[in-house]
């Protein structure tokens, strides 16, 4: 039992999610690698959301709503983060939602649908087969796409996402949207749109920017996405990062 008084509780309860879903076989075991990375980033970035990052949601949030067809492409650790926020952002935009595991199993798919609907979700794609097309450029069971979501998507929000899918998605003309704590990761860099935060903060700012931005016409997200420079947004926080360690000087 973790006492609410602990001046690292909110983190603790977090890792204390992953070690349940990982146990429950909702996790690969190096999901809770890939999260305790991003725990160290996210303490040098002072836990906090940047300026940076929420510029990068608002111009995020404008792709999506301008986009034809928007898919969420949600792997373990974003069903475990954040499965309920993931469920309302996609109804809010609205944007359909599919399962792709870079650790993929049946069981682990079976598991994540469950976990997604019991959050809310009504419908799930790249379960049991259904995500039979494959993305250019990319091998193995990540490389999968429902024909109707990630295929035909032409704007893709990729929470921790691993570096070649990324650029796969990229390089087949789609605009990547990212949320990656290590803003030097090759997701990061290779992504249209990198939001360097974490994903259990960004998903409810994103949600909070839909209902803001659901009022703006084309032409104003329009104008927010041609404002927008990835690798000067991704430079605002490698500075917040170098800004951290010469604290004393
Ligand atoms: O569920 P699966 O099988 O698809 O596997 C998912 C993981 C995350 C294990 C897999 O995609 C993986 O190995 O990812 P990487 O290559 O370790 O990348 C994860 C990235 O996400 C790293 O750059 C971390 O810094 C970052 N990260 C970790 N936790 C968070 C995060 N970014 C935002 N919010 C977090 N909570």
């Amino acid at each position: 039992m973790i006492s609410p008084d602990h001046p690292r509780y909110n983190s603790l309860i977090l890792r204390e999610k992953m070690a349940n879903a990982y146990q429950e076989g909702i996790l690969a075991d190096t999901a809770l690698i890939a999260h305790g990375r991003g725990e160290a980033f996210d303490y040098i970035l002072g836990e906090n959301t940047s300026p940076a990052a929420l510029q990068a949601i608002r111009t995020g949030i404008s792709a999506m709503l301008l986009a034809d067809n928007p898919v969420i492409s949600v792997n373990g650790n974003t069903a475990v983060l954040s499965a309920e926020y993931i469920v309302e952002l996609s109804r809010l935009i609205p944007a359909s939602i599919e399962i792709n595991l870079f650790y993929r199993t049946p069981e682990r798919v079976r598991k994540m649908e469950k976990l997604l609907k019991n959050a809310g979700a009504t419908e799930v794609l790249g379960k049991g087969g259904d995500d039979h097309v494959t993305i250019p450029g990319l091998g193995g069971p990540r490389s999968r796409a429902h024909p109707e979501g990630i295929h035909r998507a032409d704007v893709v929000l990729v929470p921790l996402e691993d570096g070649d899918r990324a650029q796969a998605l990229v390089s087949s003309g789609k605009t990547v949207i990212t949320i990656d704590l290590n803003p030097l990761s090759r997701t990061a860099q290779t992504s249209s749109i990198t939001i360097v935060d974490n994903v259990v903060r960004t998903i409810p700012l994103m949600i909070k920017e839909v209902t803001t931005l659901k009022r703006y016409s084309r032409k104003q997200l329009k104008e927010i996405l041609d404002e927008f420079d990835n690798a000067k947004n991704i430079s605002k926080s490698l500075n917040l990062i170098s800004h951290h360690f010469k604290q004393d000087e």
